[in-house]
């Protein structure tokens, strides 16, 4: 819908979350940093079993994880939404789902429901919400495979799977602004099933590129990327703080406030005034706490805003 689509190009700027299992590691396993590959996808990257993993829930209880106060951080960064990872490769839901026992309500000591959480906090506020869900799951036996995490591959079994959580997410939290999947499907027919569930659910859902097979209703450049031409579809450039990570790395080397502020000011001045929406990430802490780097970039970004009257 052309209403649907201004809307979302209105927003301009938004917050991207990446908050998940992987936190808690913070890119070091058994002691160890994990020097390659983002922190997000430990699992892989330090060949960590699944059953492993798997018992990083029971420690899961991000006591200082405070949908408002983020919320209120991106508004004060100018920002027009957030979008949260719902799912990402690892296959942990941090939604109450009836899709499996892997979730952040049912496989955890804090019995919590984030997507809830977040959206409830986005609508007090007055700004959108949007979900990223990977397509990627290497916790549930049948979906694609990628890395050897997955080796029952059954391509009807994961697209079932995969249309339950989306319908899920679609039916239980209110008006979603986009969905951002990632990791395409496997088939352009699945591509397409998928495409058509979201707007059948909610019409005015804006659908991310990287379902795969050229279904979409916006584009994801690469990292920190804009076109060199006019682009004749909506584009989102997506980035993360850091280019090696986009959930919390302990020990990320993060240098000073100004010079982020600098550099992030630029993409999304370079980013908007092509045309396109930029999405910053941030990282939380695997106690739900916010990165005071990363604030700090967020709100003297917001002030810069604030001060030319772009806010
Ligand atoms: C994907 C994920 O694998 C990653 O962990 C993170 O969630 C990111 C937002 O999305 O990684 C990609 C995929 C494609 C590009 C960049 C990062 N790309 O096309 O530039």
């Amino acid at each position: 819908a052309p209403e649907a689509l201004k809307t979302w190009h209105g927003n301009k700027y938004s917050m991207f979350i990446h908050f998940g299992l992987y936190s808690l590691p913070g890119g070091v396993w058994k002691g160890q940093p994990v020097t390659y590959g983002y922190s997000e996808q430990i699992q892989a990257f330090a060949k960590i079993p699944k059953e492993e993993y798997m018992q990083l829930a029971k420690d899961f209880n991000p006591t200082q994880f405070n949908a408002d106060s983020i919320v209120a951080l991106a508004k004060r960064g100018g920002m027009k939404s957030v979008v949260l990872t719902s799912k990402h490769h690892d296959g942990f839901c941090m939604f109450h789902t009836a899709t499996t026992t892997y979730n952040s309500y049912d496989a955890t000591p804090c019995k919590r429901d984030f997507v809830k959480e977040l959206s409830d906090a986005c609508k007090r506020a007055g700004i959108r919400f949007g979900l990223y869900f990977s397509i990627i799951d290497w916790n549930f036996p049948y979906a694609s495979p990628m890395s050897d995490h997955n080796c029952d591959f059954v391509p009807e079994k994961h697209q079932e799977f995969s249309k339950a959580q989306i319908t899920e997410l679609l039916t239980n939290y209110g008006p979603i602004s986009e969905f951002w999947f990632d990791m395409g499907s496997n088939t352009p027919e699945q591509s397409k099933e998928l495409y058509a569930l979201v707007h059948k659910l909610q019409p005015d859902c804006m659908v991310s590129g990287r379902i795969g097979n050229d279904q979409y209703d916006f584009c994801v450049m690469a990292d920190n990327a804009y076109p060199e031409g006019s682009l004749h579809t909506p584009w989102q450039t997506a980035a993360s703080m850091f280019d090696e990570t986009w959930s919390y790395r302990s020990w990320q080397e993060r240098g000073e406030v100004k010079d982020k502020v600098y550099q992030k000011l630029c993409q999304l001045t370079n980013v908007v005034s092509h045309g396109g929406n930029f999405l910053l990430n941030i990282g939380p802490k695997g106690d739900g706490s916010i990165v005071p780097f990363e604030k700090d970039v967020l709100e003297s970004i917001g002030s810069w805003l604030d001060k030319y009257g772009y806010a």
